[in-house]
């Protein structure tokens, strides 16, 4: 109840902070995107992991205003960065259940977006499998909605969940993320590392980008290379990165 007092308390506070993870081309070596991730800065218990808050803010239904400053929050910087000259990335920003169930939810980006003064290209929205799949609250009619205005969707932690790729295929997705855990195994489980490839190899089949999860290692990096996954993120290119680290890597790249 404690953290429950303290998370609502946040907002008002100005306490969540966004970090920024890019999003790789493997084939040439380029960043693309960058995925917005909170983080919480207890006063007291410092740097609070989104596994710890998020599941809480959903519960409470704090996910709404927290999401609604999240996606204001990453746009707004996105559209700082492009106005500064700096390399234009797509920006990644991830919804959950509770966001993509509210009525309001094309209007709701939509005013975000002409807030900001972000281009749609620019916006990726990221959802995982099970809330994809949902035949609930008009999810399919506000995917298309979404995708009509220019705004790309991607599914996360793919390969988890219990879609099948047709079913996928029905709906406006642009890329599979596939989940890291599948990555993360590819030396070690021959299991892993044949579905990995029947999902790389199905998803090119079906026209979806196929962007790796987790990838730490150069051994990682070339297995997917030679099985032509043609996107990545994980710690071998970077962790997700503050404000001002994010800002000199943009610098670099520019
Ligand atoms: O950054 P980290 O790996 O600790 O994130 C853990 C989980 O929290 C991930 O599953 C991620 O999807 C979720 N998460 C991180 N940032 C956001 C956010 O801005 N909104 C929502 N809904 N989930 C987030
Ligand atoms: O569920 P989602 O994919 O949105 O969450 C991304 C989470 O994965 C973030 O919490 C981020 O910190 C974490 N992450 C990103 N890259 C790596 C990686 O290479 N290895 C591990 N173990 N975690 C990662
Ligand atoms: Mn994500
Ligand atoms: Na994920």
């Amino acid at each position: 109840m404690e953290l429950e007092q303290s998370l609502r308390k946040a907002l008002e506070h100005n306490e969540f902070v966004l970090y920024y993870q890019p999003k790789y081309n493997l084939l040439t070596g380029k960043a693309f995107g960058v995925e917005a991730l909170v983080r919480w800065r207890h006063p007291k218990l410092g740097i609070v992991p989104p596994s710890e808050f998020i599941p809480l803010a959903e519960e409470t239904g704090l996910i709404v205003p927290l999401g609604d400053w999240i996606l204001r929050t990453a746009c707004m910087q996105n559209q700082k960065w492009i106005n500064e000259g700096l390399p234009a990335m797509r920006m990644a920003v991830n919804l959950s259940m509770l966001q993509i169930s509210q009525d309001n939810l094309v209007e709701w980006v939509q005013n975000a977006l002409d807030y900001s003064g972000m281009d749609p290209d620019y916006l990726e929205l990221e959802i995982t499998e099970s809330i994809a799949i949902l035949n609930e609250y008009g999810i399919e009619r506000k995917l298309h909605a979404l995708r009509a205005m220019g705004i790309r969707i991607s599914v996360d932690d793919f390969g988890t969940g219990y879609s099948s790729l047709s079913r996928l295929n029905q709906l406006p997705i642009d890329t599979l993320k596939i989940d890291r855990s599948f990555i993360r195994d590819i030396a070690s489980s021959e299991e892993s590392s044949v579905i990995l490839k029947a999902i790389i190899y199905m998803a090119r089949s079906l026209n979806l980008t196929v962007l790796a999860e987790g990838v730490e290692t150069e051994e990682q990096l070339r297995f997917l290379q030679k099985h032509l996954c043609m996107e990545g993120q994980g710690y071998y290119f970077n962790k997700p990165l503050s404000v001002e680290d994010m800002e000199r890597q943009l610098m670099i790249w520019g």
